[in-house]
């Protein structure tokens, strides 16, 4: 008994991805999530189980879910779910076919049968499902552990045992007051506002208590606050929610990067006000969805902005495009730095049609009439880093405009990873040739940089360090720690940056 109150103690609580509603195998009725927790305020116990699984049918038996249920129902509910997407032959449930038996005991359990594996969504579908039987128990307070093969382990267990089990894990599931995290992204960019959120249990007249080491302000009060940091670095914050409940202290960290703008296409309601102009009218622009979710990104990275130069008609052939596409980003305060540097990644989608034609400009509205030009390029098939100076620039508002423009029946431009950096790139031409590539990125041990007339390369720690630097194109890693790095590549032409991580 001892030994299972700490197994339930040292649960993982993960938030529900959804509520979720199935219709009764044996009623007909509808079983809906958010009836039963929200409005009746029951905890679940979901069984994903298999028509043809032996250990489940082990459980069964062995009466587990009855008992949990006859036993503890006014607090919980039990759902029993053939969650194998592969069993189509409903016939299966009450013993017919290719089963382990009749899995209503002649319509007699106690609890739903769920012939959907749609149902396991509440958990994140069925990738959460980790072989059969998967038993997950669910808060009322929207919080899931899977507690088969812990708790109850895979040897004999019994009713009783499931019973004590559920017992413990309804004592320490999540309660109204309990402090689960905090919200906020890994990395923040610097003199830029950061968004935090105390992520708890909702409870009336509950304090959140926050402190910021390096920001500004150090301290806050709010269940969402901000705070701005203008020293790279990486920081500690510190939450504290004090409730009827009790008080809860959470820790995390945030790492500030050295940019005035950062773009990574990862969000795309990041680009709800951008603007964008089809200036050859063919209706035809640039798209931030047209590959998301397939790594087609820079560094393997989900989102992109790209832009067509052909494009497959509903008889299936290739139709040349002359796209002149525009988009400018929303208003950028840059600061008053000589070292801004515009950085972005380019690409040519097609391994043979890559060569794209595109124009950068600076605008001081995110019109064509108030851009002006300051470099322009082709793309070639494989990722490219591009910089530019922004010190001309220093302490003014602008938008940032890319034109797909000049090139015709290639296939896609792609552009990603868009930052405007204060790191001291020096030497850059106004339009850069400079490129370079670093693999891998990850890096353990070793890194490798490809540039041509390569000179030297630095590996600086976020705060402007140098930790490593090497005059040939392999750097000696060992002995540097896990984290966020950056690259300085110095080179005849003059000098570029990337990111790297380090992990070992
Ligand atoms: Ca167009
Ligand atoms: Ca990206």
């Amino acid at each position: 008994m001892a030994l299972m109150g700490l197994a339930a103690n040292a649960q993982t609580w993960t938030p529900i991805s959804q509520h979720v509603t199935g219709t009764d195998f044996l009623t007909g009725e509808t079983v809906s999530t958010q009836e039963i927790m929200v409005d009746s305020g029951k905890a679940l116990l979901i069984d994903y189980s298999a028509t043809w699984c032996s250990w489940c049918w082990v459980m069964h038996q062995n009466g587990v879910l009855e008992a949990v249920q006859e036993s503890l129902g006014d607090q919980v509910q039990v759902i029993w779910v053939e969650a194998d997407p592969s069993t189509t032959n409903p016939a299966e449930i009450t013993g017919t076919g290719s089963t382990r038996g009749d899995w209503t005991n002649g319509g007699t359990v106690p609890y739903p049968i769920i012939n959907d594996y749609n149902f396991t969504n509440i958990t994140g579908g069925t990738s959460s499902v980790d072989g059969y039987p998967t038993v997950v128990f669910i808060s009322s307070t929207g919080y899931w552990c899977s507690v088969y093969g812990t708790d109850w382990g895979f040897g004999p267990y019994s009713g009783s045992e499931a019973v004590t089990a559920i017992t413990n894990l309804i004592a320490n599931s999540p309660k109204p007051g309990d402090l689960m995290g905090i919200k906020c992204p890994a990395v923040g960019k610097i003199n830029q506002p950061v968004t935090f959120i105390a992520d708890y249990i909702p409870i009336e007249g509950a304090t959140a208590e926050w402190t910021f080491q390096g920001g500004n302000p150090a301290t806050a009060t709010g269940d969402t606050v901000t705070s701005t940091f203008d020293v790279v670095g990486t920081y500690n914050v510190t939450l504290n929610l004090t409730s009827d409940a009790g008080s809860y202290t959470k820790n995390a960290t945030i790492t500030i990067m050295p940019y005035a703008y950062y773009m990574d296409f990862e969000d795309e309601t990041e680009c709800d006000n951008w603007t964008y102009i089809d200036a050859d009218g063919d209706g035809r622009n640039w798209s931030l969805g047209y590959l998301r979710g397939q790594g087609a990104g820079h560094d393997g990275s989900n989102g992109l902005i790209g832009s067509a130069s052909t494009y497959r008609n509903s008889s299936g052939q290739w139709v040349a495009l002359t796209p002149d596409n525009w988009f400018f980003t929303d208003a950028i305060e840059l600061p008053d730095n000589d070292n801004l540097t515009l950085t972005w990644f380019e690409k040519g989608q097609d391994g043979t049609y890559f060569a794209e034609k595109y124009r950068v400009y600076v605008a001081t509205a995110p019109t064509i009439d108030a851009a002006t030009e300051i470099g322009h390029y082709t793309t070639t098939k494989n990722w490219v880093k591009r910089a530019i100076p922004l010190g001309d620039y220093k302490g003014q508002t602008v938008y940032l405009g890319f034109r797909h423009y000049g090139s015709t029946d290639m296939f896609y431009l792609d552009i990603d990873d868009i930052a405007v950096s204060l790191e001291a790139v020096v030497g850059i031409n106004s339009v850069s040739d400079i490129t370079m590539s670093v693999y891998p990125n990850p890096a353990s041990d070793k890194l490798s940089v490809k540039a041509e007339g390569l000179r030297q390369v630095d590996i600086l720690d976020i705060a402007g360090r140098v930790v490593a630097t090497s005059t040939t194109n392999t750097v000696d890693l060992t002995g540097i720690s896990n984290g966020s790095y950056i690259v300085r590549v110095v080179t005849n032409e003059g000098t570029a940056i990337d990111r790297l991580s380090i992990v070992k």
